[in-house]
């Protein structure tokens, strides 16, 4: 693609393109990079850089760029039957395969599925299934979830009132009644005065209290993910999940695990709940279940909510258009398909999981990081300007941003939240590419340092 046409399409996307989470005016000053082709774990823009998704697309293409299945899936479903609902007593095969599928993957409380067309429509329908739930068992008043602060459920206005973003919250007015947010297990970012065993603990205590203050007739569900993505690729310490686990127990509170971003292979298993070992009650999927080739999401219903919907429930009042597309669950199909084939989830679990570990930790001798951290092919690490003290650069110097440019000019993406650089890359990544990937970050948390040198306090003054 010639020079002249990526002006072009810059003009004409700051003209007429409103892109998601993003400054329009500044974007519009600045240009957008024009992203062209992709295969395997690299994308390419219209300047002829190749890149290294060391993102995913956002979270997403698990399976990689350019597989040619999934597209054959598409196309053939696509002649066969490109739409038809699941509303109104009809149905189509690819999804109840889809959805057998589903089951057989998920725990083995968890005997069905309703479908989406996003994350954040998944988790509409969590509010409305958790909620519908407590008033056919007779106590309408326990209606409010608990979420965590920095959370990311989407961007809807129920999933970002379910999230815990602060600014997306300051922008959208009353948000849905009914949902509080209690600190997050972020120890890095929060809870340095304490060990993290501890501050895991103390975060599970939080939830206790506000279920106490609130009074437990009141509280419907938890809502969290295993590990948080979007809120910067935050593993919670050891003791986090099983304490919070007694805790929801203990008052009979549902748990929702988002697994919108830790489904599918991403921390190792096939739901990040496994894991921690959980046994959530429902859990919203996307992203990676169709590797993002797709629009699709769903909510994993487990029997304890399902059964009491399907015998004592009378009609839903819930769906949307696309919910099971035909097109959709075929791609999904056949990327979970391929997914066993390949031995993915074991790959990332046994090996490359590890072997990201391994060298992402090594990063950790870098004078600009304070933490690094990881769990199966999701990991983080934190920019600091002392690290001896773990403070902070000054935030008008924005250097996760900067350290992101950087990244990009130096063909890696590399996501920022604040000041943590985040990874999360396509799980068909191979050990020479997570060699490749942590080359190129090394390389970028040296010209990010270069550039913010005099905010950077020395080892000498430390
Ligand atoms: N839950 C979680 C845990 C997510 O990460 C959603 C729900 C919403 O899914 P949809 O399909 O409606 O986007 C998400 C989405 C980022 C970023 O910048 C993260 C997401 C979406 C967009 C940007 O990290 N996660």
């Amino acid at each position: 693609m010639t020079h002249q046409t990526t002006a072009e399409l810059q003009r004409l996307d700051s003209a007429h393109h409103m892109h998601p989470f993003t400054d329009f005016k500044a974007l519009g000053e600045e240009g957008s990079r024009i992203i062209t082709h992709a295969e395997g774990v690299y994308i390419h823009d219209s300047e002829g850089n190749c890149i290294l998704d060391g993102m995913a697309g956002l979270w997403c293409v698990n399976l990689g760029y350019g597989r040619e299945e999934l597209v054959e899936a598409a196309t053939q479903q696509m002649r066969e039957l490109p739409f038809y609902n699941n509303f109104f007593k009809t149905t189509h095969p690819p999804a109840v395969k889809l959805a057998e599928k589903l089951c057989q993957l998920a725990p083995s409380h968890i005997n069905r599925v309703f479908f989406t067309g996003s994350g954040s429509e998944a988790n509409d329908t969590v509010l409305r299934m958790v909620r519908r739930y407590w008033t056919i068992k007779g106590k309408p008043e326990k209606h409010i979830v608990i979420s965590r602060e920095n959370a990311y459920h989407g961007s809807t206005v129920a999933g970002l009132s379910l999230g815990g973003m602060a600014p997306m919250h300051e922008q959208t007015g009353p948000l849905v009644p009914g949902i509080e947010h209690v600190r997050q297990p972020y120890w890095f970012g929060e809870g340095r005065d304490h060990s993290p065993e501890e501050f895991g603990r103390l975060c599970a205590q939080a939830i206790e209290d506000r279920i106490l203050a609130l009074g437990a007739d009141n509280v419907a569900a938890f809502i969290a993910e295993p590990v948080q993505g979007a809120g910067g690729a935050i593993v919670p310490p050891e003791s986090y999940w099983p304490a919070v686990k007694d805790v929801l127990a203990k008052y009979d509170i549902l748990l929702v695990a988002d697994e919108v971003i830790c489904g599918f292979g991403r921390l190792g298993e096939w739901f990040g709940s496994q894991h921690y070992g959980l046994k959530p009650d429902l859990m919203p999927i996307a992203k990676g279940l169709s590797s993002g080739y797709l629009p699709i999401g769903a909510v994993l219903v487990g029997d304890r909510v399902a059964e009491t919907l399907i015998d004592e429930g009378g009609e839903f009042f819930h769906g949307f258009t696309y919910s099971g597309h035909p097109v959709c669950a075929a791609v999904a199909l056949k990327n979970i398909e391929l997914m066993e084939a390949e031995g993915i989830v074991d790959k990332v679990r046994d090996d490359l999981g590890p072997y990201l570990a391994r060298r992402w930790a090594e990063l950790n001798d870098h004078p600009i990081v304070g933490e690094t951290r990881s769990l199966g092919l999701i990991g983080a690490l934190e920019l600091v300007a002392n690290k001896a003290s773990g403070e902070r650069f000054d935030k008008s110097l924005s250097a996760g941003n900067l350290c992101r440019d950087i990244c990009f000019e130096n063909g890696l993406v590399m996501r920022s939240v604040g000041d943590a650089m985040v990874i999360s890359p396509p799980l068909v990544i191979t050990r020479e590419q997570i060699d490749e990937l942590v080359t190129l970050a090394r390389r970028a948390l040296d010209e990010t340092a270069r550039r913010l040198e005099k905010h950077t306090a020395k080892e000498v003054n430390a």
